[in-house]
């Protein structure tokens, strides 16, 4: 029975009377049943906060994950009999069970719970949502398996999964979110903001329901609504973060291996790169460029002048990336700064008796600083100064689940203490099971915001292996300790894409595999499927076969160099969407659903298939290893070779499997714009910017460019539109905006696709009739122009 409604106040009663009351805010609604209390509220239209508290007392309002602005925002919501509206969804509160129900505004369902909101028991507590038949579910961040996973039940909690296995879980990263797909009310997002060992059921315990459990911690969590997988991506990334955008160099070819050992190695590295006229960016260096393991020292005897080697490697266009690791080695006095300092401001981890925890590592005993003091991660940061003052571009942190040496689990004991003094925590103390899952997230916050004060300007570059929802704001990420075979391949698209839509959009995997050794034609195929990747790093274990490019003679090599080099001519192409990726939080390697919804419904294998952002379609062979005949689907609408620039026909292709080859796919209306090849990022182009005109329905084209380093420099963007005439083609290049200064002077333009002769502005081009390509150049202009191309 409704008993009343009192508008004017925030008070809504509306409850029957065995019923608990629902109770409106300006925000959302809050409800009572028993001592169980749920409250729901509106950051935006589409993003909704809900919190128990399961004694009536609220948890502490904190997260690593969702900085305390993001957290403070709200909208204004309509009261409803049974919960709120916004201008996009309605919520409804069960006033029995406190279990919510999410609709959009014309009534279809996004989301349901089933039974109660929330079911505690003891410090546990364990929500169920419907899953309907058909949802699939993408998300989880690095998790192994299938792209989708509807099916699975996962767990996070950071480990050190040393070759790990395709269906291992979990491994290094904990992102508690996913993104279900396919209701009647779109796609929609949910993120569980609880750090402890949380467990995610989709449907392997119970067909067509989702369970999702904590062992302790709040129940906390943000339901995102879509309707499509891209909305939900984007305001996933508003809540936790967008990466920022990562310096230009770290799209290059970057080549690494645990085991360069010594100055002249890296050395020989370098001039075998510049022999073979390979591009290359990056080279790492591993731990073994230290003084017996131990972070933040130099072995002199090997390396004997770090500075000198980043100078003059750097005059050659190639920067280094120091591994810098987490764990300091226990040497109280004995003139080692690093624990010195970090003792003298009591910045490391305590143990259960409130002693410095050390426990072995790769220097033997270590000790591990306390990231969750802001005070401990400033004094981490200062440790980053004389590596700055040697001219590493970017800082590689890892072991940072964190691992342990020497016992069965891994990591450091679940009561060890941190001493949590940071954002809008209450200073307290917290068990390391609540704080394992974020500990190698605020490790890259340390080196992030550390490298920011060292160099003010300049975009820290941050490679991380362990990291939490919200981590893409301080690093980009690598899967790991991987493995040579065809199925760490596949494994690793669908980990990256799978990372992209986990707000990881800078994300590599170890091309080639870790452990192992890879045979030719799977390095080959690694570097063709990389270099559509978001990071392209080459990188083996000490005692493995070795895995630079030229190691497999000269046929490889040369498919090898041809695939890299194509990269390198596609960088504006790549800085672009990257800059979407750090502005929308649109991935740069994408599931083909993502723009194209209906590759949902492909009769096609397309595991190893993506985008790189919405334009370029990677269509490689599922089975790459296999040499049967395999099928490309293309999504509906037309579309054009890349290598041949030739349009296709029809959206089904098949092919025999050719080493030489994978195939690639440009949407019919894209504008793609291309450099000269250049032998590293730092080398500046010469010639003219190339744009490639695909025409076609919606035909645009972006360009984003600036000086790839510094953080508040001028930059370059325009915009490019074509469109199909009666007469030809019309070709708009909008106005450039920002004052950064390009590289080019003209512009050459290939118009693909076209038959018969032309003329662009009145004057008579050329047409290639073969390649069906139209060429001309323009000089290069800030002002927006048109060009009118006639048919002839
Ligand atoms: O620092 C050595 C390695 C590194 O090469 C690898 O990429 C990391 O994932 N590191 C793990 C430590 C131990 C590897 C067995």
């Amino acid at each position: 029975m409704k008993t009343g409604l009192i508008l004017g106040t925030t008070l809504l009663l509306l409850a029957s009377s065995a019923s608990a009351a629902i109770r409106a805010l300006p925000n959302g609604a809050e409800a009572d049943q028993g001592p169980a209390r749920v409250r729901v509220t509106a950051l935006s239209d589409e993003i909704l906060r809900v919190r128990f508290a399961r004694d009536g007392r609220w948890s502490e309002d904190a997260s690593w994950a969702v900085p305390a602005d993001v957290r403070a925002r709200k909208v204004a919501v309509t009261p409803t009999a049974d919960g709120f509206s916004t201008g996009t969804v309605t919520v409804r509160i069960d006033p029995q069970t406190l279990g919510l129900t999410l609709f959009d505004r014309q009534g279809r369902l996004i989301s349901q719970d089933l039974g109660q909101g929330a079911r505690f028991d003891g410090a546990s507590f364990t929500l169920r949502k419907a899953m309907p038949i058909g949802e699939h579910i993408w998300g989880m961040g690095d998790k192994t398996g299938s792209l989708d996973r509807r099916g699975g039940t996962f767990v996070n909690w950071n480990t050190d999964a040393f070759g790990f296995s395709p269906g291992q879980d979990p491994i290094y990263k904990s992102i508690p979110f996913y993104i279900a797909d396919g209701g009647t009310g779109g796609a929609y997002g949910l993120f569980l903001d609880n750090t402890f060992r949380t467990a995610f059921d989709f449907g392997h315990k119970r067909e067509n329901e989702i369970e999702i459990s904590a062992p302790d911690g709040p129940a906390d969590y943000y339901l995102i609504a879509g309707p499509t997988v891209r909305d939900v991506v984007r305001r996933y990334t508003d809540l936790t973060g967008k990466a920022p955008l990562a310096p230009l160099w770290s799209l290059g070819y970057q080549q690494s291996r645990y085991s360069y050992m010594s100055d002249a190695e890296v050395r020989q590295i370098a001039a075998r790169f510049k022999q073979e006229r390979f591009p290359l960016d990056l080279i790492w260096l591993d731990i073994d460029y230290q003084d017996r393991n131990r972070p933040f020292t130099v072995n002199r005897t090997t390396f004997p002048d770090m500075a000198k080697l980043n100078a003059d490697m750097n005059r050659d266009g190639i920067r280094l990336v120091a591994i810098t690791d987490l764990h300091i080695a226990h040497l109280p006095n004995q003139g080692y700064a690093p624990y010195d300092s970090g003792a003298a401001g009591n910045n490391f981890v305590h143990d259960a008796t409130g002693k410095t925890y050390v426990a072995p590592v790769w220097p033997g005993p270590s000790v591990f600083p306390d990231f969750t003091r802001k005070a401990s991660r400033d004094w981490w940061g200062t440790l980053y100064r004389q590596f700055a003052g040697y001219g590493f571009a970017g800082f590689w942190n890892d072991m940072n689940e964190p691992a342990v040496f020497e016992t069965p689990t891994k990591t450091m004991p679940l009561d060890n203490v941190h001493r949590i003094e940071s954002d809008d925590f209450a200073p307290r103390d917290a068990l390391h099971t609540e704080i394992h899952n974020v500990f190698g997230m605020q490790n890259t916050r340390g080196t992030f915001d550390g490298l920011k004060k060292l160099r003010p300007n300049e975009r820290p570059f941050v490679m991380t292996r362990a990291s939490y929802a919200g981590g893409q704001r301080y690093a980009v990420t690598w899967t790991g300790d991987n493995s040579s075979t065809w199925d760490h391949l596949r494994l690793a698209v669908q980990q990256q894409i799978s990372l992209g839509l986990s707000g990881f959009g800078y994300s590599g995997a170890d091309v080639g595999g870790f452990a192992g050794g890879p045979s030719p034609d799977l390095l080959t195929r690694w570097f063709e499927f990389a270099t559509f990747m978001p990071i392209f790093r080459d990188h083996s274990a000490v005692n493995t076969p070795r895995v630079e490019p030229w190691l497999d003679g000269p046929r490889h090599l040369a498919i090898r160099k041809r695939f890299v080099e194509e990269r390198y001519r596609l960088m504006p192409y790549f800085y672009t969407v990257a800059e979407e990726n750090a502005r929308t939080g649109d991935p740069i390697m994408r599931p083909l659903f993502y723009d194209y919804p209906d590759m949902l419904k492909t009769s096609c294998d397309t595991q190893m298939s993506f985008t790189v952002g919405r334009d370029l379609l990677v269509a490689g062979p599922a089975h790459p290893e296999s040499p049967q005949l395999f099928d490309v689907c293309l999504p509906q609408g037309r579309w054009f070779d890349y290598w041949s620039g030739l349009p296709v026909t029809g959206n089904k292709l098949t092919f025999v499997p050719d080493l030489e080859r994978l195939p690639v796919y440009v949407r019919a209306g894209a504008i793609v714009p291309r450099q000269p090849l250049v032998q590293s990022t730092m080398e500046r182009p010469s010639g003219a910017l190339q744009l490639d005109v695909y025409p076609g329905e919606d035909c645009r084209g972006e360009l984003y460019l600036d000086d790839g380093l510094t953080t508040n420099g001028a930059s370059l963007r325009q915009s490019f539109r074509c469109a199909v005439t009666p007469a030809g083609l019309t070709l708009d290049l909008g106005k450039r905006s920002g004052g950064y200064r390009p590289w080019w002077t003209a512009v050459d333009v290939a118009v693909h696709g076209w038959t018969g002769g032309a003329s662009v502005r009145g004057r008579t081009a050329s047409v290639d009739a073969a390649a069906q390509t139209l060429r001309f150049s323009l000089p290069a202009s800030a002002r927006a122009s048109r060009v009118e191309i006639a048919r002839r």
